[in-house]
């Protein structure tokens, strides 16, 4: 009997691991050949700015091929002579259908967060990112649209 739980307690463990690793697999699969792209934003209580500082405003914003995985990393990009340098920033984004993800916190010490999904998943065609905590600047950081194209 006991042997017996122990076989059944490893092939529960097996399964769980099968079900791991097919998930993102399966989620692949449903777009063949669009290779994922990552892309950085720097945070600070200037906004959300590009990779050279460039900030992103209502008319300058992101686009992502549909069907294309997506891996957007939130970068804690405050001067060390501002004030800000002592924020911590937690990033969500956010669909028209209320889909919804957040990014672990940024700040000082612990600087990158990521959040990644499929583009134009179930039509959506727009997201938006804004920072979820108290921070100075956070009326920089409330509209970051990510359109799909
Ligand atoms: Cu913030």
């Amino acid at each position: 009997m006991k042997k017996l739980m122990k076989q059944l307690t490893t092939l529960l463990t097996v399964l769980t691991f099968t079900a791991i690793w097919a998930g993102p697999a399966m989620t692949y699969a449903a777009a063949p050949g669009k290779a994922p792209i990552e892309i950085k934003v720097r945070v600070s209580e200037k906004g959300f700015l590009d990779e050279k500082g460039k900030p992103y405003s209502a008319k300058r914003g992101l686009q992502v091929p549909k069907d294309t995985p997506v891996k957007i990393t939130f970068i804690f990009s405050e001067e060390l002579t501002s004030l800000a340098v002592g924020d911590t920033h937690q990033i969500a984004i956010k669909s028209e259908d209320g889909w919804k993800q957040e990014t672990g916190s940024i700040w000082i010490m612990s600087r990158e967060a990521s959040v990644s999904f499929l583009a134009g998943e179930n039509s959506r065609m727009q997201y938006r990112a804004y920072c979820i905590l108290d921070c100075i600047g956070m009326e920089h950081l409330t509209n970051l649209l990510i359109q799909v194209v």
